[in-house]
């Protein structure tokens, strides 16, 4: 385009092409139409139009609580809503602006509440709907969203609507996935395929009252619904509609990858396909295209109640072109991919500062105009004490919160706890955040007053954009190093040393010569000017570092 126009001008710019002058003009006066109708994003020297006013879940850090564990307000040994409401000003003092709520509703609890037998209703043991209201009050009071986790692609076998379905009774008939199965000849009957579930064995389980099986993904007390089901998708977008008419302020979509099969059911999947969440093993039972008109579906309810709701999609095991479709669809997908980085099942092999900078590269490695997440531990995982290392969990929140795009922390992971991984253990209230809260916060140093620290930190424009520059390769390959900043304006070095030495000197002259640490993890060092050509970081270490405008000699 630009090469085309150029030739014109130069034609009109001499003394004698008089003759040839309209012509030029009208093809000037096109070119300039064409420019400023057809492509404006080729008008060159243009500078581009000011960013969209961020959205809210743009500007804030996501708090995942799981209420079962987080606080117990009437000493029943469980955590509930009301306990969740005494923590608000606390999510405040700390500078959070929403909170996802792991799921609150009606289960027999046999996969912790990912097993709802009504989508509707707030379980006992969490309290009541009143309950529930009062929290959207009081959080929305505090300037606290709340976002809820929705799980659309099974329900309890204990659910009114499955109930219904083995009896064949419409319109739940075909609300799941029911199939005969395949009579051998002996008079035996089996599954119709070899489709297997994420936790164990057959995804097929055989009912005596419907005499048919139905599908399970995972758990057999978690009935797959059947999204080729028009009657089901209207009655979950009924369900959307009841809790957003109650005020949340988004979801948070779970495993909805698995939302729909194969059509054909007779379809085998390649033979050493096993359990687990494998996308080039579950060809048939994942990652259907038909998912994204759902999401569309679902966009569309929410933008009915305003524009700005947020659809957190959770997307473990996608590809990265799904990771496009999900945005495409109005749905943010879950970026998931630091959290296995230095546990045992790491899928990088490469020093912990390595892996971490090739999977933030992978992670903003989206389409302008997309926005990134970041997220290094949740419910599913140890904490990340136990599988990063204590040491290192100061500088990880550090990385966390100075990450381009939205952050998601898992409660209690701003006070570097560990030991928690509660599956299987009896009900009851592990962490009780209360008691470490005033030991910890009164600390100079502490975690959490690092973490809260941070949170103010990341208001900074600098911060609250999409952009990072990553070096080419790596610098130190124990030293994970980043740059935030706006186009023009304030720049920083986010620098940690997240190797085994005690301490590590290095060289950052590339980017500088000198700035002003305004964020460490060790006492001492902040508002100290660093020279960059010399650094010395101890292990576990965080540094932002303010970097000074070097002056140009005219
Ligand atoms: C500790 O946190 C609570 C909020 O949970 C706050 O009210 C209190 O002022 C904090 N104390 C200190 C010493 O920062
Ligand atoms: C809900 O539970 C609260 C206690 O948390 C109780 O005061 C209230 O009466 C209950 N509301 C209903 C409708 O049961
Ligand atoms: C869910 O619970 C609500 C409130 O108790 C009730 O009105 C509704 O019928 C229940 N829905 C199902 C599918 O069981
Ligand atoms: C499954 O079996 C039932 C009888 O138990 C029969 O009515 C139904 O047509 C069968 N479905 C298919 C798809 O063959
Ligand atoms: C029927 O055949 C299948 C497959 O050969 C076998 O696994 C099963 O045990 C047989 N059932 C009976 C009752 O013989
Ligand atoms: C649900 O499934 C579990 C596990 O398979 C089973 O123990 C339970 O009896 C089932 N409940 C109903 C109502 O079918
Ligand atoms: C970014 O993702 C695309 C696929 O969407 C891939 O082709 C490309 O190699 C990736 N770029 C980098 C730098 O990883
Ligand atoms: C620290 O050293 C141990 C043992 O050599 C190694 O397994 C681990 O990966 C190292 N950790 C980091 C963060 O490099
Ligand atoms: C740091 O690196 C730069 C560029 O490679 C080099 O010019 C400088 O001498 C180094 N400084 C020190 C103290 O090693
Ligand atoms: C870097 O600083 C340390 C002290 O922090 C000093 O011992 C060392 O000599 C310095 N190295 C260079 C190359 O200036
Ligand atoms: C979700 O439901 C579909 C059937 O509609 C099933 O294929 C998939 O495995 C289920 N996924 C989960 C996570 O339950």
């Amino acid at each position: 385009m630009d090469k085309a126009i150029k030739p014109k001008v130069g034609c009109c710019q001499r003394p004698i092409c008089t003759g040839i002058l309209f012509v030029c003009l009208i093809g000037g006066i096109a070119a300039v139409v064409c420019v400023t109708f057809l492509s404006p994003d080729v008008r060159g020297p243009t500078p581009p139009p000011p960013p969209a006013p961020l959205e809210w879940w743009q500007k804030t850090i996501i708090y995942q609580v799981y209420p079962r564990s987080f606080k117990d307000s009437n000493d029943d040994g469980v955590g509930d809503l009301r306990g969740v409401i005494e923590k608000l000003d606390y999510f405040r003092y700390l500078g959070v602006g929403a909170v996802w709520l792991s799921p609150f509703f009606t289960s027999p609890m046999r996969d912790f509440g990912y097993d709802v037998s009504n989508y509707t209703e707030v379980d006992a043991i969490f309290g009541n709907m009143t309950d529930f209201e009062e929290l959207m009050t009081e959080a929305h009071e505090r300037g606290i969203k709340i976002i809820i986790d929705f799980v659309p692609n099974h329900t309890s076998n204990e659910s009114a609507w499955f109930e219904a379905s083995r009896r064949s009774e419409e319109p739940y008939k075909d609300f799941y996935v029911w199939n005969n199965g395949t009579l051998l000849e002996n008079g035996t009957r089996v599954p119709p395929n070899n489709w297997k579930s994420v936790f164990e064995g057959t995804a097929w389980q055989w009912d005596e009252a419907r005499q048919a099986y139905y599908y399970h993904a995972f758990l057999a007390s978690q009935p797959d619904l059947n999204y080729r089901n028009h009657a089901v998708r209207e009655h979950i977008k009924e369900v959307l509609k009841f809790w957003l008419q109650k005020g949340v302020d988004g979801f948070r979509i779970d495993a909805i990858p698995h939302l729909f099969e194969i059509e054909d059911q007779s379809m085998d999947e390649p033979l050493g396909a096993t359990n687990g969440f494998d996308p080039n093993l579950h060809k048939y039972i994942k990652n259907q295209p038909e998912i994204f008109d759902v999401v569309r579906e679902w966009r569309s309810i929410l933008d009915g109640f305003g524009g700005d709701r947020f659809l957190l999609a959770e997307t473990v095991g996608i590809p990265q072109e799904a990771r496009m479709q999900y945005y495409e669809a109005g749905s943010v997908p879950f970026f998931f991919d630091l959290i296995p980085l230095g546990g045992k099942a790491s899928p990088c092999t490469k020093s912990l500062a390595s892996c971490f900078m090739e999977t933030i590269r992978d992670g903003v490695n989206i389409s302008s105009g997309q926005w990134p997440n970041f997220v290094i531990g949740n419910h599913d995982n140890p904490r990340i004490a136990d599988r990063m290392g204590i040491q290192y969990v100061d500088a990880l929140n550090m990385i966390l919160l100075t990450l381009p795009g939205t952050p998601t922390t898992y409660y209690g992971e701003e006070l570097g706890m560990h030991g928690g991984d509660y599956r299987g253990l009896p009900p009851k209230d592990p962490y009780a955040i209360t008691s470490n809260n005033p030991k910890e916060n009164a600390t100079e140093g502490s975690s959490l007053l690092l973490y809260k620290e941070l949170a103010s930190l990341r208001q900074n424009p600098a911060f609250m954009n999409s952009k990072i520059d990553i070096p080419d390769g790596d610098l130190n390959e124990q030293v994970l190093m980043y740059g935030r900043g706006t186009t023009r304006g304030e720049r920083y070095l986010v620098m940690a040393f997240l190797g085994n030495a005690t301490s590590k000197q290095l060289n950052a002259s590339s980017w500088g010569l000198q700035g002003k640490v305004v964020f460490a993890t060790k006492l001492g060092r902040r508002d100290h000017m660093v020279k960059l050509n010399n650094v010395t970081l101890n292990q576990g270490e965080g540094l932002v570092v303010h970097l000074e405008e070097v002056e140009l000699q005219a």
